[in-house]
């Protein structure tokens, strides 16, 4: 049994929606967090070391973090057709945007957000929001998808990403097309039926 511990238009949203896409049976668990404009409170019940969602138990066990809830269950439902599986030659364009999305992308929007000047130090890190810009639009303009002609669990992080923040990419026509694509999905459609709490 599968069991999401999801807060209301965070990043577990697109959890929900990825569990929609697979079609798999789960569990909704709503789950109190501190947000931004200091209402919530971290929820005991919750089972995330810093009690943050997205959190996953499958059969017992527990996954946390976005990219790797993402990648188990594009894994554990191959029939989704949603993660190119080891031996796949797009297994590794598929980890590399997952890890990228999360190693890079996401730290890259925060510390933006935060507005924080830029620094040599996070620059050579991470570099910055114009070279991911430069990197998704070149994928883009393959498209229509990250990997192609094939939607996977990386076009969800991306997407939910834009969905919240379009600023953080180019203004351009592809970027706009793909997320209209990308927004017309009827499991994305049922998952925020279900995101109201
Ligand atoms: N890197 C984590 C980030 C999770 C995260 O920051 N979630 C926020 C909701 S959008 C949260 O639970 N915040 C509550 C808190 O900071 O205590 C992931 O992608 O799963």
């Amino acid at each position: 049994m599968i069991t999401l511990y999801h807060a209301p238009q965070s990043r577990s949203s697109r959890i929900v929606w990825l569990l929609e896409e697979v079609g798999a049976p789960y569990d909704l668990k709503i789950t109190n967090i501190p947000r931004m404009d200091g209402t919530g409170a971290p929820d005991p019940a919750n089972p995330h070391p810093d009690k943050k969602v997205p959190a996953l138990v499958d059969d017992g066990v527990l996954i946390t973090e976005s990219g790797a809830i993402v990648l188990h269950l594009t894994d554990k439902f191959p029939a989704a057709k949603l993660g190119p599986a080891v031996g796949d030659a797009l297994r590794g364009p598929y980890l590399s945007w997952l890890f990228y999305y999360a190693g890079v992308m996401e730290p890259v929007v925060s510390l933006d957000f935060a507005g924080l000047p830029a620094n040599p130090m996070v620059q050579r890190t991470f570099r910055s929001k114009a070279e991911f810009g430069a990197r998704v639009l070149a994928a883009l303009r393959e498209g229509p998808y990250l990997l192609g002609e094939r939607f996977s669990g990386a076009d969800i992080l991306l997407a939910s990403m834009l969905q919240w923040a379009r600023h953080t990419l180019p203004a351009d026509k592809l970027v706009d097309d793909y997320l209209a694509r990308i927004n017309a999905r009827p499991a994305l459609g049922r998952a925020t039926a279900k995101d109201g709490g």
